[in-house]
């Protein structure tokens, strides 16, 4: 009997373990869901004086519109290298901080979609990194984008610094920290925070609360726990 009981707990931790390694793996064959987009944020680093620079009506990271023309028209947000911070290395940078609302798993795909229009004082930024944090003061390092797309100084391109994450990692803020290039300015479109997931059949959902799939694995592994130990009290008292 105590072997049955053994195994029955072995499979119930086995069966335990593997749901919670499941949360963290990314599957992008899953459904994908830019739980950023339609999101508030609050930005740094800005070029008020010139009406096509500016976020216009502050949405212009999370409302989805993505420019791939490359331009400075209304669509864009211009970093200008006179409004941004310094670090200790006395580099240059900005930063915006979105709210997702509440703490979000699965994060999985960060990007920053941005250009290269070295004729006009735009370039790449030199570094874009990604944090996440659950109280919007405490921020973890997620990893540094690398730069996508074909990048050719003579002529201007559209580009995307993108970290796509092995693992994914959890939180409800998300920072983007953007370190100027050689130029000027850096200009930005959109930033998508990306959650692979098997509940949610459409690709965005503006204006709505991700799915949050903690809540399930929390009950499960309530149950789980009150399962195991009732079999536990049962063992004993057959013992
Ligand atoms: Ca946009």
């Amino acid at each position: 009997m105590k072997k049955l009981l053994f195994a029955t707990l072995a499979i119930v931790l086995a069966f335990t373990l593997s749901a919670v390694s499941t949360i963290a793996a990314v599957d992008r064959d899953l459904n994908k869901v830019v739980v950023s987009q339609g999101k508030a944020y609050t930005a740094f680093g800005g070029y008020i004086e010139n009406p096509n620079y500016v976020d216009t009506g502050d949405v212009e990271f999370t409302d989805g519109i993505i420019t791939t023309e490359p331009g400075y028209d209304a669509s864009w947000y211009g970093f200008q290298i006179s409004r941004a911070q310094e670090d200790a290395e006395e580099k240059l940078y900005y930063e915006v901080v979105i709210d997702l609302g509440a703490v979000t798993d699965g994060l999985a795909d960060f990007i920053f979609h941005t250009e290269n229009f070295i004729s006009v004082g735009i370039d790449l930024p030199s570094k874009v990194e990604f944090f996440v944090s659950d109280n919007g003061t405490d921020f973890t390092s997620a990893g540094v984008g690398a730069v996508t797309g074909t990048v050719d100084d003579a002529t201007a391109t559209y580009n995307t610094v993108e970290l796509l994450l092995d693992d994914a990692v959890s939180g409800r803020y998300v920072k983007t920290v953007i370190t100027n290039g050689d130029m000027n300015m850096v200009f930005c479109s959109e930033i998508q925070v990306i959650q692979y997931t098997s509940e949610a059949p459409v690709e965005s959902q503006p204006e709505t609360t991700p799915p949050n799939t903690s809540d399930d694995i929390a009950i499960f592994l309530a149950i789980v726990a009150v399962s195991a130990a009732g079999l536990v009290v049962i063992s004993r008292k057959r013992a």
